[in-house]
């Protein structure tokens, strides 16, 4: 309960930020886009993790004005950004929540208009679990947002329990293979016949995928091998503020 009243202005308050790492071609290692991430720096408690705060903002509802608050930071910090980087583009997560809402889409939208930013600089990242939760739904705002020129990607594919039809179903652009694909250790040999045969599926099915939690230049290197097109991860960079970002860019 404490830690919900505490995130009540907390934007206002600038506690809130965002944090954005790269995603780059594996084959050019050029960065395409920068995945927004918000952080919460809370005057006594330091940084609070997404992983505690948005389930809250999720029971609370706060989630509404916080996802609202991060996609028009991100527009416009990006938006900005294309002086010094005129292709840039940006990549944000979608809280299920959100995606329940009965005018999600109009809403995206609406802000995009609002700051006047095109549709082609966002891509939102939706998870499995969210969409599960009404298919039909899901399937109205993301067709509704890609008709507009937004891209969608589906976030932590392999995460869970993976339904493969998921793929042929929802009107995506993008899979992003969860970082447990490349995990080592045991089960390493099986999880690695998943992720070859994955990122078939994706190209047969004309996605692109984005491996994440690439941490070293093995990783990349049989990542390009296997055909998959982008890369996120500690290998390329970590999570940076976006000016930071801009004078280390590939
Ligand atoms: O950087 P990392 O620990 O920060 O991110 C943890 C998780 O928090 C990620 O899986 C990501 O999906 C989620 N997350 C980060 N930023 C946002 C956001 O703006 N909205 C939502 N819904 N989730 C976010
Ligand atoms: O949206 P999502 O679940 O993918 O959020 C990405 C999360 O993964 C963030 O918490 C980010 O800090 C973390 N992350 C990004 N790159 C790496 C990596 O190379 N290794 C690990 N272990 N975590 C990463
Ligand atoms: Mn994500
Ligand atoms: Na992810």
């Amino acid at each position: 309960h404490t830690l919900e009243t505490q995130l009540q202005g907390a934007a206002q308050r600038q506690e809130l930020s965002l944090m954005y790492q790269p995603i780059s071609d594996v084959d050019t290692g050029r960065w395409i886009a920068v995945e927004a991430l918000l952080r919460w720096q809370h005057p006594q408690l330091g940084a609070v993790p997404p992983s505690t705060f948005i389930p809250v903002a999720e029971r609370s509802g706060q989630i509404y004005q916080l996802g609202d608050w991060a996609l028009q930071t991100a527009l416009r910090e990006t938006q900005a950004a294309r002086a010094l980087w005129p292709e840039a583009h940006v990549n944000v997560n979608v809280s299920p929540v959100q995606l329940l809402m009965p005018d999600y889409a109009e809403r995206v939208l609406q802000t995009l208009a609002d700051l006047q930013v095109p549709p082609q600089l966002l891509t939102v990242e939706v998870t499995e679990s969210s969409v599960m939760q009404d298919v039909d739904l899901a399937c109205r705002h993301l067709r509704k947002l890609r008709d507009a020129g937004v891209r969608v990607a589906l976030d932590d594919f392999g995460s869970g329990h993976s339904s493969l039809s998921l793929l042929t179903e929802l009107p995506l652009d993008t899979v992003k293979l969860d970082r447990s694909f490349l995990r080592e250790g045991a089960q390493a040999t099986a999880r690695g016949a998943l992720l070859r045969n994955t990122i078939r599926l994706a190209r047969d099915l004309h996605l692109s995928t984005v491996a994440e939690g690439v941490e070293d230049a093995a990783m990349l290197a049989r990542l390009s091998d296997l055909g998959c097109d982008y890369a996120q991860g500690y290998h390329i960079s970590r999570p940076d503020h976006l000016e930071d970002l801009l004078s280390l860019r590939r």
